[in-house]
């Protein structure tokens, strides 16, 4: 029998030719595999060395409470995890677990205690010095974060944060010091983590020190400007000063959902995942879209620029990175539905989906969907900057003795979301690789709690800050080895 089709007459399909089952995993050879911490974390020692307190110094309950007037001893940040004294230790822990890449921050505090010096704190960039050389050593790529949330307390206090322009300046000079500083040690960078959370989270975001009630949208888009600005100037820098190095941009990845196929609810969607991919279209692409300036016409918002400004944001990154851990649903009109809770940012609860202890919604499927929807907006490379599940953890005795923790349902939710970068990548995006978030346990961001674990290594520190800081491989560690090792291939089991 002969079937016709787009006008040609084909013999129908036999048996052998049927969709063969797919044989081989199709992580790229070179993908970087790894994991991922922030220095105001985890590093504590916060104010060693010359070091200067940043914004998380005073921030002891994360973007849940309100800021002290000075760092204070229930902040479990002042200590975090002591990587600052234990990073050797730490990096080759982590190398066990065969990581490629290893995604950290430099603390600017500890290179410009206040932020807005001419000359840098020495033993400052020593400390981050030693902290590479441990992870080529042990054969890793360092990717460093410029500025994780950890603002200098002083630019904060005293400028405001990015509302000033002169933060530009400041910014300016951090990088081409740490550049210039690590050029043979560091080639992946990202500018600002999150860069969106400005609009939620203005102090943690951007060092705004006014408090968020205060701030128009004028004035966080007018901040979120600036922070464009250094942005591409970081970029330019970077390509001059270290030839072949790649800078990325940095966004929280939640995208919305439709409540129901509601044209107005899709038109909400529409708007909502604006909000998220504005940040990525102006430094990915190079120009504020169009429609953001004419919602800015709208609402009466002028940005100040100045002259130069526009040619400066034509340096575009070179990947696009992000954090993923849910997915959110929105509508024309959320009130009628239940609220759900998120990372910086929530919308209305998908009823089809379970939710961690934290109720942030657990959608494996929506980071294939994130990484298709940057995917077909830019044609770059993506890297999933952060994933990962917060869970409390028990501590018990494992087989050889040793405490662990068998946290099967860490080792599920990386798996599931795995098989979905897998299929991202099957489905033609180029990925170049996934970090697992707080790879190690470190303190929370939104809540600073320890108890919110996210790591393939357990450490011994409590909310209360007892414990004895003793470090511990949880079942996921072997688990995630494996994948590792052999590239995605022992997901299947
Ligand atoms: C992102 C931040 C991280 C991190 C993570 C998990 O928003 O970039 O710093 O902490 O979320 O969030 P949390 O620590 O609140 O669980």
């Amino acid at each position: 029998m002969l079937w016709l089709r787009g006008g040609v007459l084909r013999t129908p399909p036999q048996p052998h030719q049927k969709k063969k089952e797919k044989a081989k995993m199709s992580f790229p050879k070179n993908f970087l595999w790894g994991g991922a911490i922030a220095a105001n974390q985890c590093e504590g020692a916060w104010n060693e060395d010359g070091k200067g307190p940043s914004i998380q110094d005073v921030m002891p309950r994360g973007v849940m409470g309100p800021v002290s007037d000075q760092p204070e001893a229930s902040n479990l940040k002042l200590v975090g995890i002591d990587f600052y004294h234990r990073y050797e230790d730490d990096i080759r822990l982590l190398a066990g677990m065969g990581f490629k890449i290893f995604r950290l921050s430099i603390a600017w505090s500890r290179i410009f205690p206040r932020g807005d010096e001419e000359e840098p704190n020495e033993a400052g960039l020593a400390f981050y010095d030693k902290v590479f050389d441990a992870c080529l050593r042990y054969g890793m790529e360092p990717l460093v974060t410029l500025s994780h949330y950890e603002t200098p307390l002083y630019l904060a206090q005293h400028y405001d944060g990015w509302r000033d322009r002169r933060l530009i300046g400041f910014f300016e000079r951090y990088c081409r010091t740490v550049f210039s500083r690590y050029r043979d040690k560091v080639k992946y960078w990202i500018t600002f983590n999150e860069i969106n959370a400005i609009m939620n989270f203005p102090l943690m975001g951007a060092g705004i020190w006014t408090p968020k009630e205060k701030l128009t949208l004028q004035d966080k888009y007018q901040a979120a400007h600036h922070e464009f600005v250094a942005s591409a100037l970081a970029t330019k820098l970077l390509h001059e000063m270290i030839p072949g190095a790649k800078m990325g941009c940095m966004v929280l990845g939640a995208l919305s959902y439709p409540m129901t196929p509601k044209p107005e609810d899709m038109i909400a969607m529409m708007e909502a995942d604006r909000n998220v991919m504005f940040f990525s279209d102006v430094q990915a692409r190079g120009y504020y879209p169009s429609y953001i300036r004419k919602r800015w016409e709208r609402e009466g918002i002028e940005i100040h620029m100045e002259p130069g400004d526009e040619e400066l944001l034509k340096n575009t990154v070179d990947y696009i990175s992000f954090s993923y851990y849910m997915s959110k649903c929105t509508a024309a009109d959320c009130s009628q539905y239940q609220k759900g809770a998120g990372n910086l940012t929530s919308g209305v609860k998908n009823p089809y989906l379970k939710e961690s202890e934290w109720g942030w919604q657990i959608d494996p499927q929506g980071l294939r969907y994130t990484l298709n929807y940057f995917y077909d907006r830019y044609q770059k490379p993506l890297f999933v900057a952060e994933n990962g599940l917060g869970a409390v953890d028990q501590l018990t005795e494992g087989p050889d003795g040793q405490p662990t923790v068998q946290d099967d349902y860490r080792i599920a939710y990386l798996r599931d979301h795995l098989l979905e970068v897998e299929k991202a990548v099957e489905d033609g995006v180029d990925v170049m690789g996934y970090a697992a978030w707080g790879c190690i346990d470190l303190v929370s961001a939104s809540s600073a709690q320890l108890k919110k674990r996210y790591g393939f290594i357990y450490v011994d520190r409590n909310d209360d800050g007892t414990g004895t800081l003793a470090r511990y491989k949880k079942k996921s560690y072997d688990w995630y080895r494996r994948v590792i090792e052999t590239n995605g291939e022992s997901l299947k089991e």
